[in-house]
């Protein structure tokens, strides 16, 4: 018998034999944790023998270890990454931390995937997503990915390697500093805090004043570029001199005379729309308690539909980019008084194309972030804070007035009842025969139903930037795990987020603004390593497959279930749509037909090639959630559908 497994056997045998304390805990959960207490006790065991012999023995804690037991303390189980010289003595202090069962490398197969699964933890389980480069190329490939983590507010912390500070003006190989090609420099329009460590004293500062500026409105990632001389130095230090996880607690800041005031104004308001934005999440139970005490519509931005149940009776549809109609009449309703945009970056994809005539004087701009109020000029009043806080205080205010005040009550359920319809997603679509067809083939809308349908309540869709983003958006509509969408009802205070396995990012994830291609396929080996449990569905083009699909490779690696969807359209979609839409030239867009399952397979994946709603039915989806290893499924969907994007064709053309 193995040890892991004799381990796990006594601590099984353990728990049948304390039935008194065990008997509310499943079965599942004491052998989920016996495997998991086996494992690290083996792990640590292990450190001891490990060490291979031809490694030069540590005598002291370096200034990479330091940074490690940081990460360790604020929970941080994983680093993605790319080897090489200059960052090499990080390498050698993560095997150690390997060795002791704390943090542990995960291996990108390009550096923009690494940042985009540093994106996808962290979306996915509220702790800083880490990732490391060496200098030079390592940083520079790294760029787009740091960018769309800037212009989607996604805290990170971006490692890389320099050159020995003492070789620096003197051309060392990938000399990265000021005298060399300035990785610095290119990081810092990408950055909110960049910097150059050059002591070992200088590392638990700049880490504490970086992470402290990720985790500040407007977060984002932060970046440090060390050398490696630097990285190898004794630390001054051997352990955190500095309570990390009290100093990143999050504070509940909120405007009190702004909050004072908007419940005056919602005192007179008869009918309120509430637009909730990509920026709800943690407060997301706290906004739809207001909003089923209120009776308000629901409507989203696209980044934000993850956060609501299409199914949630008070829920109209998403506003902006491949939105509804439905979400547009309920901001044009004359008899609305309040309109209040939360969380909504307010920028092109997710105000309608700055829509003037749906975004007027009765706007009421919410949000922690305040230079997104520079986007709302025709607003009526702004609220700045913590989201939460300020609808869990607005929710007390709304409780104590309805218990105190009889007419108050009767006026909230009045209005409750009035939008309480019994409402159907599919009745908001843009051609619904489309979501029905059984053609060959595959419509993407058919598409879109299918996957909803297949993948249980849980599951994290990620929608790539293209076509596969419009198609989400508008037409995929699962019967979502309520405790995603409803989580953390009220609260607000200063409990440290760090550390919590629960998800602020809803069941389908996008990338707004700087919109990169391939992004969801990094996110989504992030996503999945930071929750083994639940099911990932990538949804992404063949174009970006082509671009970033090398990522399929990592997940084989860490045997990650994720299924991988490709629309392929042997085109660059979105483009050639908008193209054929403004009647510009069709130039840039066609590409050879390519076997992207016979790619995965290739790569070690498993992989089907889907032509029509019957073989994608087919599929065994418990299997495909199940296995140890990623599914990818190309699916030859119809080229000529035209997605949802009049809102952007309309911007451009204006712009001309
Ligand atoms: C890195 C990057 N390059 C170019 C673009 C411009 N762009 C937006 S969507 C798109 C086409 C995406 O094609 P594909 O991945 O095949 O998805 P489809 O639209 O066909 O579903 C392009 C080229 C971009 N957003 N990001």
């Amino acid at each position: 018998m193995s040890k892991r497994f004799s381990i796990v056997r006594y601590i099984q045998k353990m728990g049948e034999t304390l039935p008194r304390m065990v008997e509310d805990i499943p079965r599942s959960v004491i052998d989920e944790s016996a495997a998991m207490i086996g494992a690290l006790v083996v792990r640590r065991e292990r450190a001891a023998v490990d060490v291979p012999a031809n490694v030069e023995a540590q005598p002291t804690v370096t200034v990479a270890d330091l940074l490690l037991a940081y990460l360790n303390e604020l929970g941080i189980e994983y680093m993605f990454g790319i080897p090489g010289g200059a960052i090499g003595p990080l390498y050698d202090a993560l095997a150690r931390s390997e060795r002791n069962a704390g943090l542990r490398h995960v291996l990108a197969r390009h550096e923009a995937g690494a940042a985009y699964m540093a994106d996808g933890y962290t979306r996915e389980c509220r702790k800083l997503g880490v990732c490391c480069t060496t200098s030079g190329p390592g940083a520079t490939n790294l760029i787009t990915a740091a960018a769309c983590a800037y212009d989607n507010n996604i805290p990170m912390l971006v490692i890389t390697g320099q050159p020995a500070l003492p070789a620096f003006g003197k051309g060392p190989v990938q000399e990265s500093s000021d005298t060399g090609v300035n990785t610095i420099g290119m990081l810092n329009f990408v950055t909110r805090f960049n910097t150059l460590i050059s002591h070992p004293n200088q590392l638990e500062a700049k880490l504490i004043s970086a992470l402290k500026r990720a985790f500040r409105a407007p977060r984002g990632p932060v970046h440090l570029s060390i050398p490696v001389d630097i990285l190898r130095s004794p630390s001054p230090v051997t352990k955190p001199s500095f309570d990390v996880l009290a100093l990143l607690a999050p504070s509940s800041m909120a405007d009190h005379d702004g909050i004072e005031l908007l419940r005056q104004m919602l005192k007179d308001a008869t009918k309120v729309v509430l637009l909730v934005g990509g920026w709800c999440g943690e407060a997301i139970g706290a906004i739809l308690q207001f909003a089923a005490l209120t009776g308000a519509s629901i409507v989203t931005t696209p980044d934000g539909k993850g956060l609501v149940s299409p199914y949630h009776p008070l829920f109209r549809g998403v506003f902006g980019f491949g939105g509804h109609e439905t979400a547009e009449a309920v901001l044009r309703d004359p008899d609305v008084d309040l309109i209040l945009a939360v969380g909504a970056g307010m920028g092109e994809l997710n105000s309608g194309g700055w829509s003037e005539s749906l975004l007027n004087d009765r706007l009421v701009h919410i949000d922690e972030n305040e230079d997104n109020f520079a986007r709302t000029p025709m607003a009526c009043f702004h609220v700045s804070g913590r989201i939460l806080a300020i609808f869990s205080r607005l929710v007390e205010l709304l409780n104590e007035e309805s218990k105190s005040d009889n007419a108050e009550y009767e006026r909230q359920r009045a209005s409750r009842e009035a939008n309480n319809i019994n409402w159907n997603p599919h009745a908001m679509l843009d051609e619904p025969d489309k979501f029905d067809s059984d053609a060959t083939p595959i419509k993407p809308q058919r598409l879109m139903k299918d996957l909803a349908r297949m993948f249980p309540p849980t599951t994290r869709f990620l929608a790539d930037t293209g076509n596969s983003l419009l198609w989400a958006v508008h037409y995929l509509h699962p019967t979502i795990d309520r405790r995603i969408g409803e989580r953390r009802m009220g609260g607000g205070g200063r409990k440290p987020a760090m550390g919590r396995r629960g998800t602020d990012s809803g069941w389908l994830r996008v990338t707004m603004d700087f919109a990169a291609m391939g992004w969801a396929i990094g996110a989504a080996v992030g996503t999945a390593i930071a929750n083994p449990r639940a099911p990932v569905v990538c949804i992404t083009g063949d174009g970006s497959m082509l671009m970033n699909g090398q990522e399929l490779s990592a997940a084989v690696a860490e045997r990650l279930s994720i299924v991988f969807v490709v629309l392929n359209d042997q085109s660059l979609g979105m483009v050639k749509h908008g193209q054929r839409l403004a009647k510009a030239e069709q130039i840039g867009v066609f590409m050879p037909p390519t076997d992207f399952a016979a790619m995965a397979r290739a790569m070690g994946a498993t992989a089907y090639n889907i032509r029509s709603p019957e073989e994608l039915l087919a599929l065994d989806v418990n299997a495909m959630c199940g296995r140890k290893g990623p599914t990818l499924l190309d699916v030859a969907i119809d080229p000529d559908e035209v997605p949802p994007m009049k809102v952007r064709v309309q911007v451009l053309a204006e712009s001309k």
